[in-house]
């Protein structure tokens, strides 16, 4: 699936066309370090191939909703459609419809950590806004069969605005019986999903350096390639998508082109630290590496540099 349109926060580190390039020579590096690690230490070189595997994983995306607002329906559709044939960097989108909420003596589904699709039918009720509060980081809300809510088309849009109001996260309406807006539905999911794949993408980080810490033959290596641009560019594409920074980046300086751009922007986020207690220490100190690596990369003079590499 081609979601690389509405969300390339990625490219300011990695820059690209497509999220599949952007990716390609990062996933690459990962390779090449399980492959020398093969000879030196096979359990590192496991745990840099379990890395890899999780980059591939199937994305789980669950349809929920109280009963007979259309879940089958829509995962029906969600789940053979062609764009969804297509990955996120290599990791397939699977499609399953969960229980009803709002079922009298049964508990509401757990949801876990999966990208969910919320089916609501014009009137949202609490137990719709608590389940959709539960997991606002990665959930897109379908207002179904607008057909039942007037011919205009909108009116649907006008509606699921103000749902989207209520509930505090994306809303879209559609009508599962005619596919109508379904392809709206699609571009809004497009970020949902590439968000949760770079949550994989965090995760590298911490699971190389416990390897490293268990692994005397193959602490060089790794620690070698934590270090290197390849690693921390991409951990700091992934730190820029996580939706705690989303919400902080507002202000920043425009996508760096130049080195002394680059290294506005690692002075930006240097200066939010010291204002806001609140700023999430790890995720800014790896964005700001990530920006001095592409301050060096745009050809910034090493021999006098204008930022350090914190
Ligand atoms: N009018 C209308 N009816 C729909 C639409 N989508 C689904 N339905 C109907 O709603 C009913 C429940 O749909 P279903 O997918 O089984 O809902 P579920 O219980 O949430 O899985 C079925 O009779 C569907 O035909 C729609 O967009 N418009
Ligand atoms: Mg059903």
């Amino acid at each position: 699936m081609n979601t690389g349109f509405a969300c390339s926060n990625w490219s300011r580190m990695l820059p690209a066309e497509s999220i599949d390039d952007a990716c390609a020579e990062p996933i690459d590096h990962l390779r090449a370090l399980a492959y020398r690690l093969t000879s030196i230490d096979s359990g590192a070189a496991e745990a840099v191939h379990s890395v890899l595997g999780s980059l591939s994983a199937p994305l789980e995306l669950v349809v929920a909703g109280r009963a007979g607002v259309g879940r089958s329906s829509l995962a029906r559709i969600l789940g053979r459609d062609d764009r969804f044939s297509h990955r996120v960097v290599g990791a397939p989108v699977v499609v399953t419809e969960s229980r009803a909420f709002d079922v009298p003596g049964t508990p509401n589904p757990d949801l876990g950590r999966r990208c969910v699709v919320y089916v609501v039918v014009d009137a949202v009720r609490d137990v719709d806004g608590r389940a959709i509060a539960r997991v606002s980081d990665r959930v897109v809300v379908a207002a179904n069969k607008a057909d039942l809510f007037g011919p205009r088309w909108d009116e649907a849009l006008g509606r699921a605005a103000e749902i989207s109001e209520t509930v505090g996260a994306p809303t879209v309406p559609v009508e599962t019986l005619t596919g109508r807006g379904v392809e709206e539905l699609f571009a809004a999911l497009g970020p949902v999903l590439e968000a949760q794949w770079w949550g994989r993408v965090e995760q590298i980080g911490p699971a190389l350096r416990r390897s490293a810490s268990r692994s005397a033959a193959g602490r060089d290596e790794i620690e070698l390639y934590l270090s290197s641009d390849s690693a921390v560019l991409f951990g700091a594409a992934a730190a820029m998508m996580s939706p705690e920074i989303r919400a902080l980046r507002q202000g920043e300086p425009p996508d760096p082109r130049t080195a002394d751009d680059a290294g506005t922007c690692s002075r930006w986020w240097g200066e939010l630290v010291d204002e806001s207690e609140q700023a999430p220490q790890q995720r800014v100190s790896l964005i700001r590496r990530g920006y001095v690596r592409r301050w060096a990369q745009l050809g910034g003079d090493r021999s006098a540099p204008a930022v350090a590499d914190g």
